[in-house]
């Protein structure tokens, strides 16, 4: 029997869209949390060299990016219902995975989430010239996804992929600040495709 053990901590995004796929495949594996709010350790840097969350160890190999993960994953226990048939859909799927990693997910979840939801909870003053600059940063970054997106019901049409997967949970952070409204409001085929699919129940047991 095959033993999957996912490391990373609940509240990450990454993690999160690792711990879907699993859920909607009914694979059973471990979460074994790591802290990134402090020094990784030896042992887990020896996992992942870049110190970064997720990584996936399958029957002791280690796999680690969390686009290697999810397709590793579509494949072996997915049977390939993530990712679309013709080559374009394949294309567009890793397009919006790239536009998330490369210019989303640094603005919304290193700038926004970290100033209007960490900091305040620390007791510390939300640095607002960051959140200003951080803005139109994600809004290209939707403009981007919507211009490509079908949201109709999913991004890319009928079937989830791994694109829906892997903008959910940053959705989710940016849901939480008041922000939202302003990065969503030229973007409303994905507003509405937000407003539908955090509803989903294997995002509501990831996330709860
Ligand atoms: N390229 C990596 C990015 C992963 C990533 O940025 N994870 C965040 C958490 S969502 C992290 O490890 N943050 C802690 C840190 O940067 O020290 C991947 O695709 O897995």
């Amino acid at each position: 029997m095959t033993q999957i053990t996912l490391y990373g901590p609940a509240i990450s995004t990454y993690v999160r869209t690792v711990r879907m796929i699993l859920t909607e495949t009914n694979t059973s594996y471990d979460l074994q949390p790591v802290d990134i709010f402090s020094d990784r350790s030896q042992e887990y840097l020896a996992k992942h060299p870049f110190g970064k969350v997720p990584a996936l160890e399958v029957d002791g190999e280690i796999l680690y990016e969390t686009r290697a993960i999810v397709e590793y994953l579509d494949a072996v226990v997915g049977n390939h219902a993530f990712t679309p048939d013709e080559p374009m859909g394949q294309a567009r799927m890793r397009q919006i995975m790239s536009i998330v990693d490369n210019y989303l997910y640094s603005p919304s979840i290193s700038v926004i989430t970290i100033q209007r939801l960490i900091v305040p909870s620390q007791g510390g003053q939300p640095d607002e010239a960051a959140i200003q600059a951080a803005v139109p940063k994600i809004q290209t970054a939707l403009g981007a996804i919507e211009a490509i997106a079908t949201c109709n019901p999913y991004l890319l049409g009928n079937m989830i992929t791994l694109a829906d997967l892997y903008l959910m949970p940053v959705m989710l952070y940016l849901s939480k600040t008041p922000e939202i409204d302003k990065v969503t409001g030229e973007t409303p085929k994905l507003k509405s495709w937000w407003e539908s699919i955090n509803q989903r129940p294997s995002f509501l047991q990831v996330i709860g």
